[in-house]
């Protein structure tokens, strides 16, 4: 007879050097609750980068710190530029779901000092970049999706070459500590889907140490 639970995905999958996914470790639902007010304080929007473009994914923050893209470059700020308040506070609950998560993945006592919000719409991509302006590296940054799925391309320290490819659904968490801190990783397009939570949109948390 066939096994009925081969279908099922790991609930932890080791990819090496400090890179570790936890399948539906989150509960999509709680967090995308939590964004709703978040999202009317610090609305999402699409940031300029350095180089002029502007980002096909919408961003926002929570937290005491903020990534933000202009003119000038990348940087964490204290304030959202648009309205030049105080970003939304983090909930407890995001903090300590991902200080729980590093820990998981062997990086104990993370605490994050900002968490960037992505909204991806149908067919949006995001190129294969590194997280390197955060000050201390040995951190994790510890990444939540929500919604509907997406391929993410794990490189090495170059950009090229084949990227380990991983399916990550809602609630999955993806930790990047380690070695695999300093990879390149890019999402590939969001291919046309509907989720119950988000509609056709995906959303991704990644909780940083910034400072
Ligand atoms: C995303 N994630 O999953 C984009 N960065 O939509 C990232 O860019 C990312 O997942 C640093 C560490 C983990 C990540
Ligand atoms: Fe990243």
């Amino acid at each position: 007879m066939a096994d009925l639970f081969s279908n099922l995905r790991p609930e932890v999958t080791d990819y090496g050097n400090g890179a570790l996914l936890f399948a539906g470790l989150a509960d999509g639902i709680k967090l995308f609750g939590a964004l709703d007010t978040i999202l009317v304080e610090a609305p999402l929007r699409h940031m300029k980068t350095p180089g002029g473009h502007t980002m096909a994914v919408a961003t926002s923050n929570c937290g005491p710190l903020g990534w933000v893209s202009g003119p000038k470059g990348y940087e964490y700020s204290g304030d959202d530029p648009l309205s030049g308040a105080l970003w939304p506070k983090m909930p407890r609950y995001f903090s300590k779901f991902a200080t729980m998560a590093a820990d998981k993945a062997g990086f104990p006592e993370f605490q994050p000092d900002c968490c960037l919000i992505n909204r991806y719409d149908t067919g949006t991509s995001l190129s294969p970049h590194q997280d390197s302006d955060e000050c201390d590296m040995r951190w994790p940054i510890v990444s939540v999706s929500i919604g509907v799925p997406a391929v993410y391309q794990l490189f090495g320290e170059k950009r090229g070459g084949s990227p380990t490819l991983i399916d990550l659904f809602d609630g999955d968490v993806l930790v990047l500590g380690g070695v695999a801190r300093s990879y390149f990783h890019g999402i590939k397009k969001i291919k046309p889907d509907l989720h119950p939570t988000t509609g056709h949109y995906r959303f991704n948390l990644t909780f940083r140490r910034a400072r």
